[in-house]
């Protein structure tokens, strides 16, 4: 091992086959900053991958699980305060505050960078500096785009294998002079000489920090989930978002899913909801018994980039390979998929830990075990939590998985054309108002239902649960830019795609959360959401009859099948009705939105607005 000169700076140690001089010189730039005691470039192959999970159990930073009940897996823990995205502290730094809008925290770029060169100097000391060259997208895909990330956290570059096509071959695609989008990482926790690690490095301070001009991103800090693997919410949302408002494409917080009738048809829909509404379990759907012969197959869980093509239809491409999906509530009943996913591969992040080496969380079985370790490495049992209210795992608690293991895996999820998109749906989580399915009669009133959707929140995000925030397309925490501009870029692909109307795709809003007044949920959601579903393809199709309403069309009890299900349509009516001074008290909330977006919010969704007002009034 390449040992650095003391006080010095540590070879760059570059393996032949990385030809790009900008990347080595970056690398060697960030090194001379971050001063790590080594650089490493991975390769991504399995060698590596268990060599670094190896490292990290000697550490204490991960545990091997009971290689008979759940091979090849692990389980990491992470530092208490280190739970979460941290969205109060995530930063766009456009030149100008405008470009970045009310939505997202922002500071101009150069005193970001005072501050950010201050923390990042000898931010790596006593650490290694893992180089992860990664794809976002199958490998050379005209929709696929790189990154590398310079992290000083292994957990990051085992999960970064799992979760893009990460290794050796990208640098035959960056070739000498390719771009790639630089990330730099670090836990933020150097550590002086002989100082003892901690299992799970971290620092109080956080910046998750987005230059949308230059497209970096920077990350002092954290080393969990979307602030530390650059590759997801930072790439391949916020700073993708941008590239796409410049070169014409979309890049959305949207699972994709194939869906195929018993007669062989075949459509693929893309759906935004916000962070832990059940994304993973609608991507990987099982249709009811009485949906014999109909197939759902997944190309994503959460991100998709889209791109106009030549035919004039939308082509999409999950820029993802694997799955950092929420373990709480993920059990054989709600995602079975899911489930035999995780047989073995698998990285599990803050859940429980059996007695047998094997891993549990709420909702994963009826009973809990008799004996857990927490989270947090702490002795729990069924009769302490009534006692204390302690979860055995953390809400927020995470699987990563390759996107190979899962059942229902698309046969096209890797095509590097994408798929074609025959519909978009928009989801909040709303225990009131917003009806189970409701069409847009056009691309703009769609423009309009996903700009003002609104959610209740979760613990995907640190902060308060349960208010209703606005979340506009699911997008509000990773829009790169100005959310009014977001809004017209939508509605100018609208019009680029208009030429061909038969091609365009529809737009969908569903809620599966309405509750009664008891506060449960009326629709059984999860498999059952393929009547919904089939009803959209209907209506994509022109088979399929509804009734409009202030908001749009929605089904009439009759419009949807309801074989193997009992029912009714007073529970169909209750889920499905417009209570006209909720809507009102809505439009108010839309109007303060719109308010807050007034600086270049497209005029048409003004007069969308307008237009559902006099319906709502007649
Ligand atoms: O960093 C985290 O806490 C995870 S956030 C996340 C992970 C996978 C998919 N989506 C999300 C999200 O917040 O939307
Ligand atoms: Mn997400």
């Amino acid at each position: 091992m390449n040992r650095p000169v003391m006080g010095g700076v540590a070879p760059l140690n570059a393996p032949s086959y990385v030809k790009q001089q900008k990347l080595l010189n970056w690398v060697a730039e960030i090194a001379a900053l971050t001063k790590p005691d080594r650089i490493y470039w991975c390769d991504g192959s399995q060698e590596e991958y268990d060599r670094l999970c190896a490292e990290m159990v000697a550490a204490g930073t991960m545990k091997k699980l009971n290689e008979a009940k759940r091979p090849n897996s692990y389980l990491a823990c992470s530092d208490p305060s280190d739970v979460a995205r941290v969205e109060d502290r995530t930063f766009i730094c456009s030149e100008k505050q405008e470009d970045a809008g009310p939505t997202n925290n922002w500071m101009a770029p150069a005193e970001m960078r005072t501050t950010l060169n201050a923390l990042f100097d000898g931010c790596m000391r006593g650490r290694t500096m893992y180089v992860v060259p990664f794809s976002m997208g199958p490998l050379g895909s005209p929709i696929a785009h790189i990154g590398v990330e310079l992290s000083d956290s292994p957990y990051v570059a085992v999960n970064m294998r799992i979760m893009t096509r990460m290794g050796k071959a990208v640098y035959d695609v960056l070739g000498e002079t390719g771009e790639f989008v630089p990330c730099v990482h670090t836990v933020g926790k150097p550590l002086a000489a002989g100082e003892q690690d901690v299992p799970w490095p971290c620092n109080p301070t956080k910046y998750i920090v987005h230059y949308p001009e230059t497209r970096e991103i920077w990350s002092f800090g954290s080393g969990y989930g979307g602030n530390a693997l650059l590759g997801k919410k930072c790439f391949a949302l916020r700073i993708a978002s941008t590239m796409g408002r410049d070169q014409g494409w979309l890049a959305e917080h949207m699972l994709i899913l194939g869906v195929e009738s018993p007669e062989g048809k075949k459509h693929y829909v893309a759906a935004a909801f916000p962070s832990a509404c059940g994304k993973t379990n609608f991507a990987m759907l099982i249709p009811p018994k009485a949906f014999n012969g109909w197939k759902v197959t997944t190309i994503g869980d959460d991100i998709a980039w889209i791109k106009p093509g030549a035919d004039g239809r939308l082509y999409a491409i999950n820029p993802e390979a694997g799955y950092f999906g929420v373990a709480p509530g993920t059990n054989m009943s709600s995602n079975a998929n899911c489930m035999s996913s995780l047989n073995a591969n698998t990285i599990f992040t803050n859940v429980a830990l059996t007695d047998d080496g094997d891993v549990w969380w709420e909702g994963m079985t009826k009973e809990a075990p008799a004996h857990l370790i927490d989270w947090q490495g702490k002795d729990w049992t069924p009769e302490s939590a009534k006692e204390t209210g302690r979860k055995a795992a953390h809400p927020n608690a995470r699987f990563t998985v390759s996107a190979t293991q899962n059942p229902v895996i698309d046969p096209a999820w890797d095509d590097p054309a994408g798929v074609p998109i025959s519909a978009f749906i928009f989801g909040g989580r709303r225990s009131t108002t917003v009806p189970l399915v409701t069409e847009a009669r056009d691309w703009v009133e769609g423009v309009y239902m996903a700009a003002t959707m609104g959610s209740e929140t979760t613990a995907a995000a640190a902060g308060q649960q349960g208010v209703v925030r606005r979340d506009p397309f699911a997008m509000l925490p990773f829009a790169g830019y100005n959310m009014s501009d977001y809004f017209q870029h939508w509605l100018n692909i609208g019009k680029k795609i208009e030429a061909s109307p038969a091609e365009q795709p529809k737009i969908f809003c569903v809620n599966w959360f309405r509750t009664d007044e008891n506060g449960k949920f009326v629709w059984p959601g999860f498999g059952d959401n393929m009547r919904v579903l089939k009803w959209m393809l209907d209506r994509i199709e022109g088979k399929a009859g509804g009734v409009e309403h202030i908001f749009g069309m929605t089904p009439r009890y009759d419009d949807l099948k309801w074989d193997g299900i009992d029912f009714t349509r007073e529970q169909f009516d209750r889920i499905t009705s417009i209570d006209t001074a909720a809507w009102e008290a809505e439009l108010k909330l839309h109007a303060e939105l719109f308010d807050k977006l007034k600086h270049n919010l497209p005029k048409e969704l003004a007069s969308t607005k307008a237009e559902l007002e006099k319906r709502l009034a007649a």
